[in-house]
């Protein structure tokens, strides 16, 4: 068959993010709060500099600045994440980077399904920070059993769903006039189920072991946690989060606020506590609550390099050492915060474009960069980090679960582990950053060609 007639899988994640956005904002009308108050400093920040402004609305982002960037799930079987990699991949969502949240108290590990080409990100820039529970980090052999079988006889997506996916494999795509029956027979696996699939000790058995472990197992599917839209000031949205009676986490987390931007920040609302029915083993429904949803922004910059990375990381544990006695700020006072030195010292990945105004001899195009940097033909600015940081998603994780788990496991990081449980490899995201550098230097190289006098 012929690719006519399908939609773009750029065009079908971007119809399902945004029936995602709609139904969530209807389960949880305090997200659909804190968008209005992001989309509000948002136009102030853009209304208070016109420079941004133009720049945003240059690189086509201007559009999509209130789409949402991420939200996040979390599944108990590697058949459940098989299902889930099916599905984004026909979205365009391949699986990048993995992340160890053991180490930090959270008895999961993740990846993020997120597109991989420029263009991609640009046109829909959802992604989904997927985790999978660690049955084995479940300390009790009864209370692991049980929580093994009982994921073991659910099934995330109906029946309706599989068959959809399966067709569209089959050819390769989704059509135009299907994909909104696509979008809403997929979108079920990922709804708010007031009623928990277990009883009441069940689920309290459950929450024992972590908090974490009754959300993941208790409830028939992988409610979607949270959403997160891009906000261009986080400590403004932070700030004034209480005036519109939302209640933030304590902390911004990820790296300071700086002149140049690292990697991202993200800070969240902290989850609602909601009614819930156990269903007890004679029929009858039982009352009880659940805390699991929340709300969230982030705010990107550089993507480092591992050297950067390194340093980063040495920063954020020197802040730690400090049980915030140690203020963010100082911590990171010696990461330099200026291009040039950053530039210099290897820490970010580089865009490369040719710079404005130059005036480029023939033959520029095959010289080494150092020296089309030297001679000013090129030019060079940071790449947008895409992806997440462990010990922030650790903090998000935490701020929003409530009390309760061991605190921390000491359970090794098993990369191996998850990409067999996925059946496939995870793209490591050094690599990606290296490979889209080196593919604006391509382009620039081009470009120099072109305009050579
Ligand atoms: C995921 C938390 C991680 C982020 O932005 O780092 C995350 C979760 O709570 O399931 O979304
Ligand atoms: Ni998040």
């Amino acid at each position: 068959e012929s690719a006519i007639g399908l939609l773009a899988p750029d065009a079908l994640r971007a119809r399902f993010s945004a029936a995602m956005s709609a139904m969530y904002r209807e389960e949880v009308p305090q997200y659909g709060a804190l968008i209005e108050l992001v989309k509000g400093i948002n136009a102030q920040v853009l209304a208070a500099d016109p420079v941004l402004h133009r720049q945003l609305r240059d690189s086509g982002e201007l559009q999509r600045l209130d789409v949402e960037r991420h939200g996040a799930i979390r599944v108990g079987t590697a058949d459940e994440l098989r299902w889930l990699t099916r599905l984004f991949a026909l979205m365009g969502m391949q699986p990048v980077a993995y992340y160890d949240l053991a180490a930090a108290g959270v008895p999961v590990h993740s990846t993020a399904f997120r597109p991989v080409t420029a263009e991609g990100l640009k046109a829909s820039p959802f992604r989904l920070f997927t985790s999978l529970l660690r049955l084995e980090l479940i300390e009790d052999p009864v209370l692991r059993a049980r929580a093994e079988a009982i994921l073991a006889r659910r099934q995330i997506f109906s029946g309706r769903a599989r068959t959809a996916m399966v067709e569209a494999e089959r050819k390769g795509g989704v059509a135009d006039s299907e994909a909104d029956g696509f979008v809403a027979a997929v979108l079920e696996t990922f709804r708010w189920q007031r009623t928990a699939s277990v009883d009441q000790a069940t689920y309290q058995a459950m929450r024992q072991a972590h908090p974490l472990v009754a959300d993941v197992v208790c409830f028939q599917g992988p409610h979607i946690n949270h959403l997160t839209p891009r906000t261009l000031d986080i400590d403004a949205v932070q700030q004034a989060m209480p005036d519109f009676g939302i209640q933030p986490k304590a902390v911004i987390e990820g790296p300071p606020r700086r002149r140049l931007p690292l990697l991202l920040r993200q800070t969240s609302f902290i989850a609602l506590r909601e009614s819930i029915l156990f269903r007890e083993d004679d029929g009858h429904e039982v009352p009880g609550s659940h805390t699991a949803r929340f709300g969230e922004i982030e705010q990107r910059g550089a993507a480092l390099t591992a050297a950067g990375r390194a340093r980063y990381d040495a920063c954020l544990a020197r802040a730690g050492q400090g049980e915030g006695t140690l203020d963010l700020g100082a911590a990171f006072a010696d990461f330099p915060d200026d291009w040039a030195s950053m530039q210099a010292e290897g820490l970010a990945h580089l865009e490369y474009q040719v710079a404005a105004g130059a005036v480029i001899p023939a033959g520029a195009e095959a010289w080494p960069v150092e020296v089309l940097l030297a001679h000013g033909l090129l030019s060079t600015r940071p790449l947008t980090y895409e992806d997440f940081l462990p010990v922030s998603a650790a903090g998000i994780f935490q701020s929003n679960l409530g009390e309760g788990g061991p605190g921390h496991y000491r359970a090794a990081p098993s990369r191996q582990a998850f990409e067999e449980a996925m059946g496939r490899p995870l793209l490591d995201e050094q690599d990606w950053y290296a490979a889209q550098s080196a593919a604006s230097l391509q382009a620039a190289r081009q470009q120099l060609e072109v305009q050579a006098g």
